[in-house]
């Protein structure tokens, strides 16, 4: 047998091989696969466009009536995994039954979680990935379960998202006979916290992680929250009135909008923009169109860093930039962020009724993000065994995002630079949204194709130097822009369409939009 024949034979027998160990097992088989720590409670082969899921909210249902027409036929696998004796975490898998692209994508869910991100798993299974989500270890967005129960906070702060992983590349070895070429987790807000928690503590779970507008904090942003909720109020003179928020809008934009050289509704550089409140005070007596001595002070107080105003301690670094204030009521209205409130009660204090003190505040921030014990902190910036891995970390957040500060991730991405040093460069990158509010949302552009720019960066190492985003109102798409790495920014051509990508080029930030 001469070489060529023998080479010819090997090939063949390799494609037969790999044929072999391609062909899908059926659904149902999977009922039988052992996992460890966990069990496949059901599996359901599922048609085309025929999936059909109870008891989800209203929003959910809403974007899964737009999408489950167009699933591919896919095996829906349920487990519970039980890392601890009273863990109870509902996953879910989906796998292609046919032109599965062999990669995983996982995605998650914000706030208090407690429900499976269909919407997700379905926009990532029409991508051809196989996909997984999870509950995080109890069911309804409610933090009730929280006091009780330790082995679900653990789950809910990490082990959930771990779990996940582990599960679904067990499931999809089985059924497929071959482990996903690629894993990647995509979330954003409390599943970016997750996405961060879990390059920090399993390095080894997913190759690329995409992490928008990460409450990567949580522990301390929520503490701060309820604290500066009670500053911004703590007199009714204090309190800046919802309906003032267009006439500071207004101003800020009037004085901000144009320092990128297009006046459209946008501040490309927030940190560029130097308003000053006071600007704004009432010469005489209070009226609709300016703010009190004491509203300035809470317009201040909002876009400031957070300190302790007897001592100057930092309390909480990151804070609002200009652009946001159409959304203050976020973290001004009378009442603090209820799920801030659930947290710090339910599973920092572990007492329900705990109420923050307006002249204790710096303390009772201190102490609450104490007692979380570093569970929800997901404060450790040494990224570097998931970078040694290979590991990739996209983090993307809105400018204008008015509940999870865009600053945060500013902050966490310099900290993993200065604990990493070069590796970060190599390995991490911020994208700032203009205009963009919490995750969606905004005059900006605010979609992107995540899981696009982080399968090119780590299976074809094109780490993203210039994202196209686009704004979709109803369906049609009115804006694209150019989403630069941070710090740089998207400075204008001088010609064409503002609203088109094209004419946008990434420069470096300057000097002086850096120093505020
Ligand atoms: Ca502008």
């Amino acid at each position: 047998m001469n070489n060529r024949i023998v080479i010819a034979a090997l090939v063949a027998a390799m494609s037969l091989g790999h044929a072999a160990v391609s062909v899908a097992q059926d659904c149902s088989a999977l009922q039988k696969l052992s996992l460890p720590g966990a069990s496949v409670t059901g599996t359901q082969a599922v048609a085309a466009g025929a999936l059909s899921v109870t008891g989800v909210s209203a929003a959910t249902a809403a974007q899964l009536k737009a999408a489950v027409p167009k699933l591919p036929a896919f095996c829906r696998v349920m487990i519970t995994a039980k890392p601890g004796p009273a863990s109870d975490i509902r996953i879910e898998v989906w796998l292609p039954a046919a032109g599965w692209n062999g990669r995983l994508q996982a995605v998650g869910d914000g706030g208090l979680a407690g429900y499976i991100p269909f919407s997700l798993m379905a926009e990532a299974l029409i991508g051809g990935y196989a996909t997984t989500g999870t509950d995080t270890g109890h069911v309804g967005g409610s933090a009730d379960f929280m006091p009780a129960y330790p082995d679900k906070l653990l789950d809910f702060a990490y082990r959930s998202t771990h779990e996940m992983a582990v599960a679904a590349k067990a499931v999809i070895a089985a059924h497929y006979g071959k482990p996903p070429a690629f894993s990647y987790y995509n979330a954003c807000s409390g599943g970016g916290r997750h996405g961060i928690t879990s390059a920090q503590r399993y390095p080894g779970d997913f190759d690329g992680i995409v992490a928008g507008a990460p409450s990567w904090n949580q522990a301390r942003l929520d503490a701060a929250r309820i604290g500066i909720n009670l500053v911004v109020n703590r007199t009714p003179e204090h309190h800046i009135p919802a309906s003032k928020y267009p006439m500071i809008h207004r101003a800020v934009m009037q004085a901000c909008d144009g320092l990128d050289g297009v006046v459209d509704g946008i501040i490309e550089n927030p940190r560029a923009c130097k308003f000053d409140y006071a600007s704004l005070q009432c010469k005489g007596g209070d009226d609709a169109n300016c703010l009190t001595a004491a509203q300035v002070e809470s317009a201040k107080t909002l876009t400031s860093p957070f300190r302790d105003s007897a001592t100057g301690r930092l309390l909480l670094a990151a804070h609002l930039r200009p652009g946001s204030e159409l959304q203050w009521a976020t973290m001004a209205s009378p009442k603090p962020l209820p799920n801030s409130v659930a947290r710090v009660r339910n599973f920092h204090l572990k007492d329900t009724k705990w109420e923050f003190r307006l002249e204790n505040v710096a303390d009772d921030i201190e102490y609450a993000a104490r007692l979380d014990k570093g569970l929800l902190a997901s404060d450790n910036f040494n990224l570097k065994p998931f970078f040694d891995r290979g590991g990739k970390l996209l983090m993307w957040h809105g400018w204008s995002d008015p509940q999870v500060p865009a600053e945060s991730s500013i902050i966490y991405s310099r900290n993993v630079r200065s604990t990493t040093g070069h590796a970060a460069d190599e390995s991490m990158a911020l994208f700032m949204l203009p205009g963009v509010l919490h995750c969606r949302g905004g005059l900006g552009a605010d979609t992107f194709d995540r899981i696009g720019a982080i399968t090119a960066w780590v299976e074809r190492e094109q780490k993203p130097a210039r994202i196209v985003a686009w704004r979709m109102v109803g369906d049609q798409v009115v804006r694209t822009h150019a989403l630069c790495p941070f710090p740089q920014v998207a400075r204008y051509l001088g010609s064409g369409d503002t609203a088109n990508a094209e004419n946008y080029s990434c420069v470096a930030a300057t000097a002086a939009a850096e120093r505020r």
